[in-house]
């Protein structure tokens, strides 16, 4: 084994960070899972909380009166979205109430965690009827400590999960996308030492491929001035060994020097990442690589790279659901790179973990984003607030995966002085929070300056790195497809710019002229002419059509074709491939050719 130096780094400053308390790594902690079928009350009319249904109470005698009963209630199956579950349960929003049992054998100095991937959109958790906690937002993880609350034995966990659409949620009333209510994601007991590793950051330092920075957040009894050891290694080979120690708060921030493989598309590498301290360990599978802009130019390890992406949401193909396998994502990313694509754009909220990790080992760049969607109540200061946690709880969960490239912090929301200020505060927090990736977001706040030109101007471009474009040219509007070929873009900010929608609808199986709405024609034209439009406009770095697969949405509503599906879909929801998927295909696997032309001969 290579001999190492163990250098002791920085002792971190004072400076007491605060941080969502969120649990990084759950896949390499002890951990019983909780999923599997749990009891659930549909509750249209809430009567859940006066009624108490958190104490999951049985009648002592014969004479009491309790109006419900967990155990001889309707089953859901966890994780999964009810909506799919129960046909009459598809389009329904309100809360239901979850309850399960689950025995524990309690060791000592352990501490136990209940840990929840997602919960769309409000939960509230109570064990053995003492309140835990709430969780606001639908796609983030959480975690609730339960050590004093849990029983040896046998206990009851009950979660009051609501997917009401409020006007001052993130998002809020209007969405184009199936909300799909419940746990969608698993739920498990972590268990953790006394002393624990928290969360963690390892990743190169912001512009170094040989630098390595991050930081450690310990909790527990023993967590100030605990030594923290970072190990990377590479199958049986240790490459790096490094030492720091923690402040008061548990906290300890590094950098270090390294020679790494780096992470890139073509070459997934992941170094196996140690974490010790106060007798907790931790592992998990790390990729190192650098992303910057220089001018229009999105450079991946310092080389300029062309993102060959495309957008696709959370459903599951062929069963229209909230997907959540390992099996259902591995679908998805592997019709991702048939496409010859590179990137992937994660609409519109974060997406489970598995996603991330899984694009990490498969090589694929991804742009994640949260639900800051349309109009919402910017001018409500909650509304801020709940988008910064649901970006947090996105970071803390992520900021460990190389495939990470961009955080995007909205979508299509319209520009007004209040909206500009709440973007521009939510770019600066996911700037404190990580400043190795680039930001964005996603606007269609075009204006047409004369016939043929089309000038990007909103505001927000000021706080972004990278320009994320909407457009529907020969869809929606006024526009024919063909317009495109003559349509010369111009951007206010000299930043890359990534067209991160453009599309329209076709039914599978569909067949007509090019100028036949819904046709698998009418897309492919309309694909060919973008593509065509893409080809010169100014600053272009990447794309993400609108969309890989369709996917549900109770707006679209014609009967016959859209049968409450979008269908911009490459793909149906039955994997089927349409004509415009060959387009956009050919498209990508020429521009690979042309970039592995301008690489050097090695
Ligand atoms: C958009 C939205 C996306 C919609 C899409 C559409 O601009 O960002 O969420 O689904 O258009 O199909 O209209």
């Amino acid at each position: 084994m290579m001999r190492i130096a163990l250098v002791l780094l920085l002792v971190a400053p004072a400076l007491a960070q605060t941080r969502p308390e969120l649990i990084a790594d759950p896949p390499s902690r002890p951990s019983v899972s909780l999923d599997g079928t749990w009891n659930a009350i549909v509750d249209p009319y809430e009567s859940g909380l006066s009624s108490r249904y958190f104490e999951n109470a049985k009648p002592k005698s014969k004479s009491d009166l309790i109006e419900y009963d967990f155990d001889r209630s309707a089953k859901l199956q966890v994780p999964g979205d009810w909506n799919t579950q129960r046909n009459s349960l598809l389009l329904y929003e309100g809360p239901m109430w979850y309850q399960r049992y689950f025995a524990v054998e309690k060791k000592p100095h352990t501490r136990l965690f209940l840990y929840f991937g997602a919960a769309n959109y409000l939960a509230r958790v109570w064990l053995n009827g003492m309140k835990l906690g709430e969780h606001v937002g639908g796609f983030t993880p959480f975690n609730f400590e339960v050590t004093d609350k849990i029983l040896n034995g046998k206990n009851s966990v009950v979660v009051e999960v609501d997917n009401t659409r409020r006007p001052e949620g993130v998002p809020g009333i209007h969405t184009d996308w199936w909300n799909y209510g419940g746990l969608t994601r698993g739920v498990k007991l972590i268990e953790v030492p006394e002393t624990f590793i928290e969360n963690f950051k390892l990743q190169l330092a912001r512009g170094r491929s040989d630098q390595v920075a991050g930081w450690v957040q310990l909790r527990g009894g023993g967590q100030e001035g605990a030594e923290v050891t970072m190990e990377i290694h590479r199958g049986d080979l240790l490459v790096t060994a490094q030492k720091a120690r923690t402040d008061a708060s548990g906290y300890t921030s590094f950098e270090f020097p390294v020679q790494l493989e780096l992470w890139s598309p073509d070459h997934p590498q992941l170094y196996e990442v140690r974490i010790s301290a106060a007798g907790d360990h931790l592992t998990d599978q790390i990729g190192f690589r650098t992303v910057a802009t220089r001018g229009s130019e999105i450079l991946l390890n310092g080389k300029p790279i062309f993102l060959r992406g495309v957008s696709m949401h959370e459903e599951a193909p062929y069963r229209g659901a909230r997907a959540f396998s390992e099996k259902d994502d591995r679908t998805l990313l592997t019709w991702v790179k048939d496409l010859g694509a590179n990137f992937v754009r994660l609409a519109h909220y974060p997406h489970n973990e598995d996603m991330i990790r899984l694009a990490d080992r498969m090589g694929v760049m991804v742009w994640e984003e949260v639900p800051v969607y349309w109009e919402l109540e910017f001018e409500n200061p909650a509304v801020l607030e709940n988008a910064k946690a649901q970006l947090a709880g996105a970071i803390l969960r992520d900021q460990n995966r190389a495939a990470i490239i961009i955080w995007s912090i909205a979508n299509e929301t319209p520009i007004n002085p209040v909206r500009d200020a709440v973007l521009k505060s939510l770019s600066e927090h996911a700037r404190s929070l990580d400043s190795t990736r680039l930001i964005s977001a996603a606007s269609d706040k075009w204006q047409r300056m004369d016939a043929d030109h089309m000038a990007w101007n909103d505001p927000l471009g000021e706080y972004l790195d990278v320009i994320g474009l909407n457009e529907y040219i020969g869809w929606y509007g006024d526009r024919k497809v063909e317009d495109a070929d003559r349509i010369r873009w111009t951007f206010a900010y000299p930043k890359p710019v990534i067209v991160t929608e453009f599309g329209g609808g076709a039914q599978y199986g569909r067949h007509g002229d090019s100028e036949t709405r819904f046709s698998e024609e009418y897309q492919a034209n309309l694909y060919q002419h973008q593509l065509r439009m893409l080809e010169h406009m100014p600053q272009l770095a990447g794309m993400t059509p609108w969309i890989l697969m369709d996917f549900r949405s109770p707006r679209r509503a014609l009967a016959g074709i859209q049968d409450y599906y979008n269908r911009k879909g490459l793909i149906s929801d039955r994997g089927q491939r349409k004509q415009a998927f060959g387009v956009l295909e050919k498209f990508y696997r020429e521009k690979a050719q042309e970039a592995r032309d301008a690489q050097p001969a090695k």
